[in-house]
């Protein structure tokens, strides 16, 4: 199968999943949702044991796309929101190991994707965020579940009350990534880690990556159900509008 704006590519049992919408840094629409979807499930079948997810060009992800999302209404967001998790949960529960190749911006959504992944390799010039609150909405990918548990629950709070966005190094000392090599040496050192997890027993490494998930699981559903909500209410909010609308003409925004 090919797609517009991700491809699907083979090293032996290691496939690469690549974001390819550089013109836009890879923001997330539901075009590129939908080819994830079909991707993650081509690589499965095609019994992957290990996946690396990247970005073309000189972003991974800058985030969901703000131009699809400004006009959305509460009940197209919880349909937007819906795929996003969709997306998320099946590289969370991709059956190999999937590790985040954070070769630039990894923002919002960006930054959510990275954080459904196992591993987290990140570029020097790589920035890593959660902006949201600056668009008068909150994290809606799945980041208030998932965050917490990557970086911890002060480093999560303070990304995302505060729309951080750390650089490679700093995210790397809350725990968000971990490690961060130089820009140049990025890909050959994801697809080295990838060919490792490739080389290990493949049914203990799954049942590894099972057990851990299940330890997250919790609450969890019930807090992606609540995230939902959140996130959908706050469309068609003066603040979501206004952010939203600020980013697009390039000005500040002016929220209540
Ligand atoms: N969406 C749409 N377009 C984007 C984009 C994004 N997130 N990020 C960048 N672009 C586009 C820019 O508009 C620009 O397009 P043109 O003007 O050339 O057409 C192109 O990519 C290049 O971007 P810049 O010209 O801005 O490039 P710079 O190097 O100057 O700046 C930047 C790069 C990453 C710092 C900047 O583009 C930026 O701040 N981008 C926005 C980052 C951001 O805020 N990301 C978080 C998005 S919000 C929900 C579900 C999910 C979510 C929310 C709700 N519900 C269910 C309710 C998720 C939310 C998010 O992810």
């Amino acid at each position: 199968m090919s797609w517009e704006t991700v491809t699907l590519e083979w090293d032996g049992d290691v496939a690469t999943l690549t974001i390819d919408r550089p013109d836009a840094l890879n923001a997330l629409n539901v075009e590129t949702l939908e080819a994830m979807q079909e991707a993650l499930a081509e690589a499965k079948r095609e019994d992957a044991r290990a996946l690396v997810l990247t970005g073309a060009g000189n972003a991974f992800i800058a985030g969901a796309d703000i131009k699809y999302m400004q006009d959305l209404s509460t009940e197209e967001a919880l349909e937007w929101g819906e795929l996003g998790h969709a997306v998320a949960d099946a590289i969370e529960a991709f059956p190999a190991p999937v590790v985040a190749a954070i070769n630039g911006f990894a923002l919002g959504g960006g930054c959510e994707m990275a954080a459904a992944c196992d591993l987290r390799v990140a570029a020097e010039s790589a920035v890593i965020g959660q902006p949201e609150i600056d668009l008068g909405i909150v994290p809606g990918f799945g980041g208030t579940q998932r965050l917490p548990e990557v970086a911890g629950e002060e480093a999560a709070r303070r990304i995302i009350y505060l729309g951080q966005r750390l650089d490679a190094e700093t995210a790397a000392e809350v725990g968000l990534v971990g490690e961060v090599v130089g820009d140049d040496e990025l890909d050959a050192r994801a697809s080295d880690l990838a060919a490792e997890l490739a080389e290990k027993p493949a049914l203990a490494l799954r049942g590894a990556k099972r057990a851990m998930n299940q330890r997250a699981e919790g609450s969890k559903e019930a807090g992606l159900g609540y995230e939902r909500e959140v996130f959908a209410g706050l469309f068609g909010t003066h603040d979501q509008r206004e952010g939203m609308e600020a980013f697009v003409e390039d000005r500040d925004p002016s929220f209540k």
